[in-house]
């Protein structure tokens, strides 16, 4: 049947028939497993050779092309129509970090055939519809979630949005909170501060408070980051770009990257794939004013809140949203202070968002 419709296909296709051929032999290959051992013989023999193809890292998606880096040389690619359909579901199909299979020609430009597996994807819903996964970046150990102290000022309900995406994309959440120098000039923030390391710590979440200006607290990032691909993430302002400027060398703050905004702040608009000095890489990323969570149920919510999913079992009802039924534990644990006020808003800020986006017929 699948053969009889690919032989109507090539005939439709007359001259390129030879090319579209080529062309489904690689991107079967995605999953082999649906193909039987003698066709997965016949496919071997007929695939397009190997040497032509060379198997790339993607550092940014810009303007003119994807950045594709094979052996410290840039091609600038562009995506195979066949790979294209698929950006009806997704805003943008191939994301920095990815490694891809490229055909290299002349002027090192390329084309994308294939894209590998993702052993991680930090993703997001689109702004605008919310209708589409926005891919930030693939393929990372950990999200380093920068926020900073003062300006602007610390948001716990962001962190947490932030971690959840990390779990659920499968990353390691890093909390990085940036602009420590300005904590005598922001009393308020203090208390906070302190409130945030003292949850997050008794959640085993890292967290690393910093200053690029004073420089403390650099070092310890530096060696959690060694090894591993992070990707710097987070509110617009609170010192990405910064942060990896003064941990992998001032060299980056150049080019298409930054540009110079009329406030003379400097802000991102580029994901970009950076090495640092050592073993690694990191991500730069542009700053994201609302951070909505991708493909998250309401119900899938509370699993990803630790100490809220932990003390819900002793709640009378086994589906107990902790609104405004009685006998549950974790509104008693609230009221006791073993659970955090901090915690449970950011909490019951997702799950009614989450009614609401169901109201719009989101998921
Ligand atoms: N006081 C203080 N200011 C800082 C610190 N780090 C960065 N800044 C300032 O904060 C502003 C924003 O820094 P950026 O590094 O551009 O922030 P970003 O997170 O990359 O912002 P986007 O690219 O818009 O997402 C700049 O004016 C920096 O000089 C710090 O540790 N302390
Ligand atoms: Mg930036
Ligand atoms: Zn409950």
């Amino acid at each position: 049947m699948k053969e009889k419709h690919l032989e109507h296909e090539e005939a439709y296709h007359g001259k390129e028939k030879k090319k579209y051929r080529k062309e489904r032999k690689i991107l079967s290959q995605k999953d082999r497993s649906k193909y039987k051992k003698t066709d997965l013989e016949k496919q071997k023999k007929a695939t397009i050779k190997k040497e032509d193809f060379k198997r790339g890292r993607v550092l940014a998606i810009l303007a003119d092309g994807i950045l594709v880096d094979f052996d410290d040389t840039l091609y600038t690619c562009s995506l195979r129509g066949a790979l294209k359909k698929e950006t009806l579901r997704i805003k943008n199909l191939v994301a920095v970090g990815d490694f891809v299979f490229f055909k290299p020609e002349k002027n090192q430009v390329g084309s994308i055939w294939h894209i590998e597996a993702r052993h991680s994807i930090l993703s997001r819903a689109e702004q605008i519809s919310r209708q589409k996964e926005q891919l930030i970046a693939v393929n990372i150990d950990q999200v380093l979630i920068t926020a900073s102290v003062g300006i602007p000022p610390l948001k716990p309900t962001l962190i947490d949005r932030y971690i959840i995406a990390s779990l659920k994309g499968n990353m390691d959440p890093i909390i990085v909170i940036n602009k420590i120098d300005l904590l005598d000039e922001y009393p308020k923030e203090q208390a906070l501060f302190e409130k945030v390391k003292e949850i997050y710590s008794s959640l085993d979440i890292p967290l690393f408070p910093v200053s690029t200006i004073t420089k403390e607290g650099l070092d310890a990032l530096e060696q959690h980051m060694q090894g591993k691909s992070s990707v710097f993430s987070g509110q617009s302002g609170a010192g990405k770009t910064s942060l990896i400027n003064a941990i992998i060398g001032s060299s980056y703050l150049t080019g298409e990257v930054i540009t110079k905004t009329k406030k003379g702040a400097h802000t991102t608009t580029t994901t970009r794939l950076l090495p640092i000095k050592g073993e690694g890489f990191c991500i730069d990323t542009p700053g994201i004013k609302s951070f909505g969570l991708w493909d998250i149920k309401k119900e899938e919510v509370q699993q990803y809140f630790f100490e809220i999913a932990a003390t819900a079992k002793e709640c009378k009802f086994p589906d107990c949203s902790h609104l405004h039924e009685p006998n549950c534990a974790v509104k008693l644990a609230l009221e006791e202070g073993k659970i955090s006020h901090l915690r449970f808003d950011s909490y019951c800020a997702l799950i009614t968002l989450k009614q609401r986006d169901r109201d719009y017929g989101c998921h």
